[in-house]
């Protein structure tokens, strides 16, 4: 590993790569404080104008822009025609709150710049070849994750999704329809799905195994079965002066009592769960809680233990969200993208990951898929630590440049 690219690299690929990344930058970017980090959710004015970004720069490159039943935006170089004949890459522009510049971003921007390598030699796809920008990714406003692909794929219902709460009460479907979003046909699109032959996204890592290999460049074999299950917690509102300790029923307290057995039950089961998005009714400071809503997220390296840990949560009644199986990635895709970067990187390593991605709703759906992994410096994500270095960028792209070249030749 970290031998130099062994084909000639396109010189302009790295160029291309800072050029979008300096674009971009100032949407929900940290400014003057790097500590801040991005903060991109879905629907709100930064997604907006990254949506918007993503038009222009691929209607840059002469591609046809639209978007899909499920609200996520595709960029064809020649369009959609019969079952599993296009070839499609991207990945999303939101982001949670205060996270890693590279967390999306770079897949979606590889993506433009891998295009804009194949133009520049003057390539033509003897297929077509799309670019998706995913919505709602990383599910920050709403509590679910990959809202676009579960709502395109349908493992999400069009009228859960639209129904779907953000933190200030508002519905996603008022969201959707100022966004300027055509609610008439939301939903599942099976045929657009059957006529993908090959998904790809590019991803930074989230983690650091690629980081310890000395590997610039990763393939993704599969994503751990995981989910976010929500747990409403009850109480009894009441005065928070004159009501004697041993009167009350603070829902506050039962539900910290909650968060800390979650930790002692996935220390104990090997399983990962994390307490976030709570909720605490009425919420003023002098009012006893009466109703504590939060969320779990629970992964697990197989399905036995993230069930055996979801069982032991049973007592508080946890409502699933979004419980997401196990997924293996195309075996095909995966050899092709190995082969790929062994071509240009001089070898190739495979690793899975328990981070959730569209393309894992994807293949779940039955589409074939494949991951490029980027190495992450520092291994954070979803926090501003998040990084990777331009050279590693560029052998990601230069992966995701050969693959689509060797898919799409005639
Ligand atoms: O949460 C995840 O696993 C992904 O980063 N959205
Ligand atoms: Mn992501
Ligand atoms: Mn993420
Ligand atoms: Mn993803």
């Amino acid at each position: 590993q970290g031998q130099t690219p062994k084909t000639t690299l396109d010189p302009a690929l790295a160029g291309d790569l800072c050029a979008m990344f300096s674009e971009i930058e100032g949407v929900g970017g940290p400014g003057e404080d790097p500590s801040r980090g991005y903060t991109r959710s879905a629907w709100t004015a930064q997604d907006l104008a990254l949506r918007d970004w993503f038009a222009r720069r691929a209607g840059s490159l002469g591609l046809r822009v639209g978007t899909d039943s499920a609200g996520n935006q595709w960029a064809w170089w020649d369009s959609p025609h019969g079952p599993r004949t296009a070839v499609t890459c991207g990945s999303h522009l939101d982001s949670v709150p205060s996270g890693g510049a590279f967390d999306g971003p770079l897949g979606v921007i590889s993506s433009l710049a891998a295009v804009a390598s194949l133009q520049r030699r003057g390539l033509t796809p003897s297929c077509p070849l799309a670019i998706v920008n995913f919505s709602d990714e990383e599910g920050a406003r709403f509590g679910i994750a990959c809202v676009g692909s579960r709502v395109l794929t349908g493992v999400l219902d069009a009228e859960r999704a639209l129904g779907l709460v953000d933190a200030e009460g508002r519905e996603a479907r008022e969201i959707l329809r100022e966004a300027g979003q055509d609610l008439s046909a939301y939903g599942a699109d099976p045929e657009l799905l059957a006529s993908i032959a090959t998904h790809i996204e590019l991803h930074v890592e989230q983690g650091r195994a690629l980081a310890d290999k000395g590997a610039p460049v990763g393939v993704a074999t599969h994503i751990w079965p995981h989910g976010r299950w929500r747990i409403d917690i009850g109480g009894e509102a009441n005065h928070a002066g004159t009501t004697p300790m041993g009167d009350r029923d603070d829902a506050l307290v039962a539900a910290a009592a909650l968060i800390l057995r979650v930790r002692e039950i996935a220390l104990a089961r090997g399983a990962r769960l994390t307490v976030g998005r709570l909720g605490i009714e009425p919420g003023a400071t002098n009012v006893i809680p009466s109703r504590v809503r939060l969320w779990v997220d629970a992964r697990a390296g197989d399905s036995a233990t993230l069930d055996a840990a979801l069982a032991d949560l049973a007592e508080w009644s946890p409502l699933n969200e979004s419980l997401t199986p196990a997924t293996s990635f195309d075996e095909d895709v995966r050899e092709r993208l190995c082969a790929a970067s062994t071509r240009v990187l001089g070898a190739a390593t495979a690793e899975g990951t328990a981070a959730g991605h569209d393309s894992g709703i994807l293949q779940d759906a039955g589409v074939p898929c494949g991951m490029i992994f980027v190495r992450n410096a520092t291994g954070f994500s979803h926090t501003p630590r998040e990084y990777a270095t331009l050279a590693d960028c560029t052998a990601g792209a230069a992966v995701l440049v050969e693959t689509l070249e060797e898919r799409t030749r005639a």
